[in-house]
């Protein structure tokens, strides 16, 4: 039985993504700029990383001294959530290794980096990859959150790699998947191997940016996906005009996604956690803040309105963080002991005997299923922060002051409120057009990485915001963007997450116009992502890289 597919998809698996002019053709070189070292830790990280610190930005360059075309060998994986776009990175590095030589092969490691530990793998050939192309998701290969981090760990990696004789690896993720990349091409410097690690900029959360890196990919599909659905929640507010909609959004820490959004909707209140933590403000004054917009609102008859909340608020909330940060260290401290307990609530109960004064008191006073969230975290030491209903918590807290303040005879506002949270939603959204233009290069950009030997590096490309025969494509070294950070109550190096810069010109933008999005409905509807049509509704940038490269 033939598997049916959409007319889109259809479409979808015939379209050529745009690329870098110096990646069209198959002569291409690498020309080196300056040595790269980090903005702080440095000695740290030489001490760590002495095999591969300090190596030098790269270009990519049409013809020149080209990189070797001898047969190679790479792997690839897919590491971490899914982001739109990952199929493309993987079909780019295929089309481009076929294209510089026939016998070069690609081996997709499958289930995350378990899969590299397992040697459990697939060759790619013309059909897996033609069934792939711009289509979203990690079906291909799949992905998993496992980290490469104990020397039984390294060596399994590395006999994998010898077993398939393999020139280079991609792994495509987001800050700590790179920084584990960086780890693992260290480890293989330093044993004498030949295989190079390659990372790709890859999270919807679009945190993982910095001079040399314009953004991470899948964040300007998940922004639009979540947009189109926010507008249209929007519309709803102004039609049935009797609720508040509190729409909470992923981004694990940072709040780009949420901020994004906020740019393509107008709604009338767009948490940002980066400025709560900079005001140390308080979950109280968060929520006096919404009363506010909410009362002021009702006063003008309108008893509906959109929030805006970012997945990652909890962490900045000064009192919440500290509590996280002694139950991280508690969990650090206390592993076997933790363990040994079956019952949550027995975990509760202990860690909360642990904490401090205050830490007890704003654990007291979460949701229960708040502070079991609060007590796991994945493999890279990371609060699952997706699974807090941040924004019923609001509705609760918000909705009893409005009580309060009715019964003070201090306002009339009816609260009635729904609760979203878009996540998993945009994920595996089909990638816009450039999404799938950008993994498509990365993925180009890689293979001509690998050719050329390099290792410890994240393919990077710049100028994103011009058209296509403007972008540059090349490496900047994993080491120049890492910085020390205690993670589980240790000394980690980790990929500095960029955070929102509240100095910034999008935050600046959002700031400016917030308070008119509050009072007055200024929602703007970006309706569906577009794959054909005018070029300034298909090829549109995400207005976060927009502000910040105007
Ligand atoms: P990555 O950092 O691996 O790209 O994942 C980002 C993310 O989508 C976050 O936004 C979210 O908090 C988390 O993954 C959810 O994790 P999981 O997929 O394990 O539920």
């Amino acid at each position: 039985m033939s598997k049916e597919i959409s007319p889109l998809q259809k479409l979808r698996y015939e379209y050529k993504p745009k690329l870098p002019k110096a990646l069209r053709g198959t002569n291409v070189s690498v020309s080196f700029g300056a040595a790269g070292t980090p903005d702080g830790d440095g000695e740290k990280i030489k001490e760590l990383f002495p095999n591969t610190f300090g190596q030098k930005l790269v270009t990519i360059t049409e013809g020149g001294d080209a990189v070797p075309n001898s047969p190679i060998k790479v792997g690839v994986v897919l590491s971490g959530g899914q982001a739109p776009g990952g199929h493309n990175v993987i079909a780019g590095l295929y089309d481009a290794l076929k294209n510089a030589n026939p016998a070069n092969k690609l081996y997709g490691f499958l289930k995350g980096p378990a899969g590299i530990m397992k040697g459990n793998y697939v060759e790619l050939d013309d059909e897996i990859i033609d069934s792939h192309r711009n289509t979203g998701g990690f079906s291909m290969i799949m992905s998993g959150r496992d980290k490469i981090t104990t020397d039984e760990d390294l060596s399994n990696c590395k006999k994998n790699f010898d077993a398939l004789d393999l020139d280079g690896c991609v792994i495509i993720g987001g800050d700590d998947s790179n920084t584990n990349a960086a780890v693992l091409a260290e480890y293989l410097r330093a044993v004498g191997s030949k295989t190079c690690i390659i990372g790709v900029p890859k999270t919807i959360d679009g945190d993982m940016k910095n001079e040399y890196i314009e953004t991470s990919f899948g964040f300007d599909t998940a922004c639009k996906t979540y947009s189109e659905l926010i507008g249209n929640i929007c519309r709803d507010a102004t039609s049935a005009v009797k609720y508040w909609h509190f729409v909470r959004l992923m981004g694990r820490a940072a709040s780009h996604v949420t901020l994004e959004c906020g740019f393509q909707t107008h709604p009338n209140i767009t948490l940002v956690s980066e400025e709560v933590s900079a005001k140390n403000t308080t979950l109280g004054e968060i929520v006096d803040y919404i009363v506010d917009v909410i009362v002021k609102r009702a006063e003008q008859g309108k008893n509906y309105g959109v929030l805006l909340v970012p997945e990652g608020l909890p962490e900045f909330i000064s009192d919440i963080k500290t509590t996280i940060d002694e139950i991280s260290a508690i969990l650090g401290d206390k592993e076997k002991e933790l363990a040994a307990m079956s019952e949550t609530a027995e975990k509760i109960a202990f860690v909360s005997g642990l904490l401090s004064e205050g830490g007890k008191k704003v654990y007291a006073s979460l949701p229960a299923s708040a502070q079991q969230v609060l007590l796991t975290r994945d493999s890279h030491g990371n609060v699952p922060l997706s699974q807090v209903e941040t924004e019923r918590l609001l509705i609760d807290l918000v909705g009893n002051k409005i009580k309060q303040l009715k019964a003070q005879g201090k306002t009339n506002a009816k609260f009635a409120a729904q609760n979203h949270f878009f996540g998993y939603e945009g994920r595996c959204a089909m990638p816009t057009n450039f999404d799938a233009d950008y993994c498509y290069s990365l993925g180009a950009a890689a293979a001509v990485l690998v050719r050329a030997g390099l290792t410890g590096y994240t393919v990077n490309v710049l100028n994103m915001t011009k058209d296509s025969d403007e972008w540059v494509a090349g490496g900047v070294p994993v080491t120049m963007m890492l910085c020390i950070e205690t993670r589980k109550g240790k000394d980690t190096p980790v990929i500095k997450k960029a955070l929102v810069d509240l100095e910034g010109k999008p935050f600046k933008y959002f700031a400016a116009n917030r308070d008119e999005w509050a009072l007055n409905d200024c929602y703007t509807f970006p309706g569906a992502i577009q794959y054909y049509g005018p070029s300034e509704v298909c090829d549109i940038t995400s207005k976060t890289l927009a502000l910040e490269k105007n």
